[in-house]
């Protein structure tokens, strides 16, 4: 299986972790999956931990000032996600760190909002309206002129592997298109290094050897229906 893409996300993927105060890191690497992927994780002993379906809607305003800041506003299953990039950390020179990105996810919504207006001005005076608003309340994306540009359901398998900490999600989205990922979650302040490490083993138990980027669902979706909105990326080199 060639071609693959790490990234690194500073996030906290689950719900259930909504709570707690100290932000995660997420490592991430894309690959090609094929109808021979779900065979080899049989073969490998994986365990399917669950299926599910959901909605993303990606928000941005006209003028595309989150996401040509490589800023992420989407809407998964009713709550509010912000993936910024995250600063390079230390001790990531390997060559699966080389293919690696890196993203803060956030997800209060407070928070949410606080770094969006750092972007986009409040073309509306009441800013403690921002305050009272939810995750029901839409008022915020007016006031800053955002509105939904992308919108795809994927659904996802997820297995694990014996050896732990490794999480493949396997996404197929509604249109048209495939791609695994191979996840580590790591507690802010945590080890990087070994995570990346982690991939790495599991990425050659499934055989995946090639170094080039995998491109993600939102790519996709761009290149075929947006190809304007993409070209700006490309250009701006955050795609
Ligand atoms: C960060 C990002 C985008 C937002 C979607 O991120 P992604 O991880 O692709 O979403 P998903 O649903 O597959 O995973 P989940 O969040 O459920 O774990 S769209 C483009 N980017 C930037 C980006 C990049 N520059 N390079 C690669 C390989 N991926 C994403």
């Amino acid at each position: 299986m060639e071609g693959q893409a790490s990234r690194v996300f500073l996030a906290t993927p689950s719900r259930v972790k909504e709570g707690l105060s100290g932000m995660s890191l997420e490592v991430e690497r894309k690959f090609i999956c094929d109808a021979d992927t779900l065979k080899t994780l049989e073969e490998l002993g994986a365990v399917c931990v669950g299926q599910q379906q959901f909605l993303d809607q990606y928000f941005d305003n006209p003028q595309f000032d989150l996401t040509l800041r490589d800023m992420w506003l989407r809407k998964r299953k009713g709550c509010w996600e912000l993936k910024c990039p995250a600063e390079e950390t230390s001790g990531e020179q390997s060559r699966a760190a080389a293919l690696c990105t890196r993203y803060k996810e956030i997800i209060t919504l407070h928070e949410i909002q606080l770094r969006v207006a750092e972007v986009i001005p409040d073309v509306c005076e009441d800013r403690d309206a921002e305050t009272a608003s939810s995750h029901q309340d839409e008022s915020w994306l007016s006031r800053r002129n955002l509105a939904c540009f992308a919108e795809f359901t994927t659904v996802r398998q997820s297995f694990n592997l014996e050896e732990g900490g490794v999480q493949i999600d396997l996404d197929q989205a509604d249109f048209g298109y495939h791609v695994g990922e191979l996840e580590v979650v790591v507690p802010e302040g945590g080890d990087v290094q070994a995570a990346l490490e982690k991939i790495e083993r599991t990425a050659q138990k499934l055989g995946l050897t090639g170094d080039q980027r995998v491109e993600g669902k939102m790519t996709i979706f761009l290149k075929r229906y947006h190809p304007e909105h993409y070209a700006k990326l490309l250009s701006a080199h955050i795609l």
